[in-house]
């Protein structure tokens, strides 16, 4: 893994989310919960059938991921403190932007402070989510009890922020878990219309179905009265949809939410099993894990 990197500046990182989304159209995300991970965000690439070489354009750093990391629930149990915390691991040793995850964003006399820190940190934007009281993670759907916020009191929420930054590049995304909620259509409509009235800039429509179908009908709908607000998505339970899809209906950032720490879990409990089974690490080093050269050697000593 390359190290070297010249580094970059808070403001300067801080714009480039908005910079990359004038720039592309579409910007790719995927979740970093730490140093290492951020690493691999910032530094992986891929070359496809058709020979284009592509990369990921910054990170989200994810309530679900940064809490699981620290074994505990999605519940806004890890205080903004904390947050910053895997922030900072991540800002050490990365250069691309980064979307912070801002669960309900709490109360709106915290959040203002918050948005402050974020900004000095030279953090791209916040995305807040329309729910109030104990938050639990939106994959729950209607399982678990989930209550949204009221769209004047989410409106508020959205102004303050903006009231609050200090910078023009800060961006603050709402999210609308009508269709999580089984509210419908016309409910999320209604409500993405006004949080772009009151000042959003942008929005983030999540959804918890197999298919794409309640998403694409959405963003037809909401891009055909706005064409220029940016639109988030998390396809993590329909993901089938591929980005040229997601581009073709209008999409401009997709956040892949939580695969990395998915794909790491399940390598680490394989070789913490195997041995046990084995009552030695012999099999669990050569099927599972990378050599003792190549990790002294992964990060380098020096930049
Ligand atoms: C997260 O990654 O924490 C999110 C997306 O908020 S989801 O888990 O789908 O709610
Ligand atoms: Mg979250």
């Amino acid at each position: 893994m390359d190290i070297n990197f010249k580094g970059i500046m808070p403001n300067e990182r801080l714009g480039s989310l908005r910079k990359l989304l004038e720039e592309k159209k579409f910007v790719r995300i995927m979740e970093a919960h730490n140093g290492l991970t951020g690493r691999i965000v910032e530094t992986v690439s891929a070359t496809r059938e058709d020979g284009e070489t592509v990369t990921y354009d910054g990170m989200w750093v994810s309530s679900l991921c940064d809490s699981t990391a620290k074994a505990k629930p999605d519940i806004e149990l890890v205080d903004f403190t904390s947050r910053c915390g895997t922030i900072e691991q991540i800002l050490e040793v990365t250069t691309k932007p980064i979307i912070l995850d801002g669960d309900t964003g709490g109360k709106i006399e915290h959040l203002v402070y918050n948005v402050r820190t974020l900004e000095r940190l030279g953090i791209s934007a916040i995305i807040i989510e329309d729910k109030v009281g104990l938050k639990k993670n939106s994959l729950f759907g209607t399982d678990v009890v989930q209550q949204q916020d009221t769209i004047e009191h989410f409106c508020e929420k959205i102004a303050a922020v903006k009231a609050a930054q200090m910078t023009k590049e800060f961006m603050c995304f709402a999210r609308c878990e009508s269709l999580i909620l089984k509210q419908g259509m016309e409910d999320a409509l209604k409500r993405t219309n006004a949080y772009v009235e009151a000042g959003a800039d942008g929005i983030l429509i999540h959804s918890k179905e197999k298919s794409p179908a309640e998403v694409v009908e959405f963003l037809q709908k909401f891009k055909a009265d706005h064409p220029d607000t940016p639109v988030v998505v998390v396809p993590t339970s329909y993901n089938t949809i591929t980005e040229e899809e997601l581009k073709s209906y209008g999409v401009n950032v997709v956040i892949y939410a939580n695969h990395l720490v998915r794909s790491a879990y399940p390598a680490m409990m394989n070789t913490a099993k195997s041995i046990l089974e084995h009552q030695r690490a012999a099999e669990a080093d050569s099927e599972y894990c990378m050599s003792i050269k190549q990790i002294l050697t992964l990060i380098p000593d020096s930049l």
